[in-house]
């Protein structure tokens, strides 16, 4: 009998903390082997002179989501999964979405009924609490929680999503009883509708008024709103998608008060401003994302956030919806007011080459630090680590192999994804994954889609670490 069903053999292998030579020995979906020349594989790949990394975690993505009257988000299961795979990902986070006095628990069911048999990458849902009845509160999401659905999201933005401050209390009161991690959407409603109105009123309603809409300000007190609530009841915070130097620097003043309040960005706060809007006719509405992309200052500080290690994870907010169709960007009612073109941006394939080129190749971040980001944070972060996020003996054999010199323009043309557009398009970039490996199964192999549907899978995850109250000694 062969010891290993396959052998990573001659790559360079990066983890979160260490760079070495080494072969990679699986079995049975297992890494169960690293070590200088692994003989025995059934099935071997040969990645000299490529990268073997730790396979990308998103942790922030959008799938199947429901989005208001007559839009339709441009993936499923299948296409973002795929689109993944091919953008060097083994796992996705999506979120499960309770809409407005509805069950948590049938919101839970439905979405696996979605996902089911539809994943070539494996995945791991987040909940998204837009109704805090005393049902869900009390009962539904503390059973959830138990049952591995340990982070949620919560909004302080946008009609039936939007909670109050008491609400907000309520939900992070319960995040710290039942040890889960929340996610934060940090924008002000009050203050983005009052923008709206007046930009309305003014007939200003092109895309590019929707940036106009929701200023730096809008965000910076959202987030020192969050973080103080959640200081209130004593409950750690992750904020994701920050955008500007702002928000960042009120994360940084309650860290310095002793608060744990974690981070994520995103390639779009990076590479994209609030210029990319402009776009002519409805060109603009490509890039319509909340937070908005902001400016050359707002990626300074975001790419300084990451080398100071002040975000914990990097996202794509992948939240796709198709630009020439009647159920995307270009929906009748978005030509009438910005504040109707659906918001968000596809980029779950090409949010790892971004940072791996911008970043790595460019000398902002290391390699180790790429991976942390990508990787090994998101796992920790979100209670899936040491099965997830890194390369060891004994866990999962989730694996992208990497070109590291490959030069390549990102156009839609090539990507995997259900939308029609990508705002990165054009965009050139040194470094491209080839290959994916799921639990010990070749998805993408050189390029090519050999995957199956039926491999991706649902993980359960542990309470994470970072959920655990500031004042609690483990
Ligand atoms: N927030 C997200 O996290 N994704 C897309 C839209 C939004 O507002
Ligand atoms: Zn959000
Ligand atoms: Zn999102």
């Amino acid at each position: 009998m062969s010891e290993f069903d396959l052998v990573i053999a001659n790559g360079t292998v990066a983890t979160a903390s260490d760079t070495f030579k080494a072969d990679v020995g699986i079995r049975d979906g297992r890494i169960v082997a690293l070590a200088d020349d692994l003989q025995g594989g059934i099935q071997t790949i040969d990645a000299t002179d490529h990268l073997v990394l730790p396979g990308g975690i998103d942790s922030h993505v959008h799938i199947s989501q429901p989005s208001g009257p007559g839009i339709v988000m441009a993936d499923d299961f299948e296409s973002a999964t795929r689109s993944a795979a091919f953008g060097g990902n083994t796992l996705v986070m999506p979120f499960c979405l309770q809409t407005k006095g509805a069950s948590l628990r049938q919101a839970v069911r439905d979405y696996h009924a979605l996902a089911h048999g539809k994943c070539y990458v494996d995945v791991s849902f987040h909940l998204i609490i837009s109704d805090p009845l005393p049902t869900v509160l009390g009962q539904e999401l503390p059973a959830l929680v138990s049952d591995g659905y340990t982070s949620f999201k919560v909004f302080m933005t946008y009609q039936d999503l939007a909670l109050t401050d008491i609400e907000l209390l309520e939900v992070f009161s319960t995040a710290r009883e039942t040890g889960a991690l929340v996610m934060v959407h940090a924008e002000n409603y009050d203050a983005i509708r009052f923008l709206t109105d007046r930009l309305e009123r003014a007939g200003k309603t092109a895309p590019h008024y929707h940036a106009t809409s929701r200023p730096i300000p809008v965000e910076r007190e959202a987030t020192y709103r969050a973080i103080s609530l959640a200081e209130l009841v004593d409950v750690p915070i992750m904020i994701v998608h920050v955008s500007n130097g702002e928000a960042i620097e009120e994360i940084e003043r309650a860290r310095a008060r002793g608060l744990k309040v974690f981070s994520e960005t995103c390639p779009q706060y990076l590479v994209l401003t609030e210029k990319d809007l402009e776009g002519l006719n409805m060109e603009g509405a490509k890039y319509v994302c909340s937070p908005p992309p902001r400016d050359r200052a707002s990626q300074e500080a975001c790419w300084l956030g990451l080398r100071r290690e002040i975000f914990q994870t990097f996202s794509s907010d992948h939240c796709p919806f198709r630009y020439d169709d009647p159920a995307g960007k270009l929906t009748p009612k978005a030509r009438t007011t910005f504040r109707w073109v659906p918001n968000g941006i596809p980029g779950v394939e090409t949010r790892l080459p971004i940072l791996f080129s911008e970043g790595v190749v460019k000398g902002r971040i290391t390699l180790n630090q790429f991976v942390a980001f990508t990787a090994t944070n998101h796992a920790k972060v979100y209670g899936l680590h040491p099965r997830k996020g890194t390369i060891a003996v004994g866990s999962d054999a989730d694996i992208a192999i990497w070109a590291p010199n490959r030069r390549a323009k990102i156009t839609a043309a090539d990507l995997h994804q259900g939308a029609d557009y990508t705002p990165y398009e054009g965009f050139e970039v040194t470094g491209w994954p080839v290959t994916t490996v799921v639990r010990g199964k070749i998805v993408v192999d050189c390029g090519e889609l050999v995957g199956s549907l039926q491999h991706g899978a649902h993980i359960k995850r542990a309470r994470s670490d970072y959920a655990v109250p500031a004042d609690v000694r483990l």
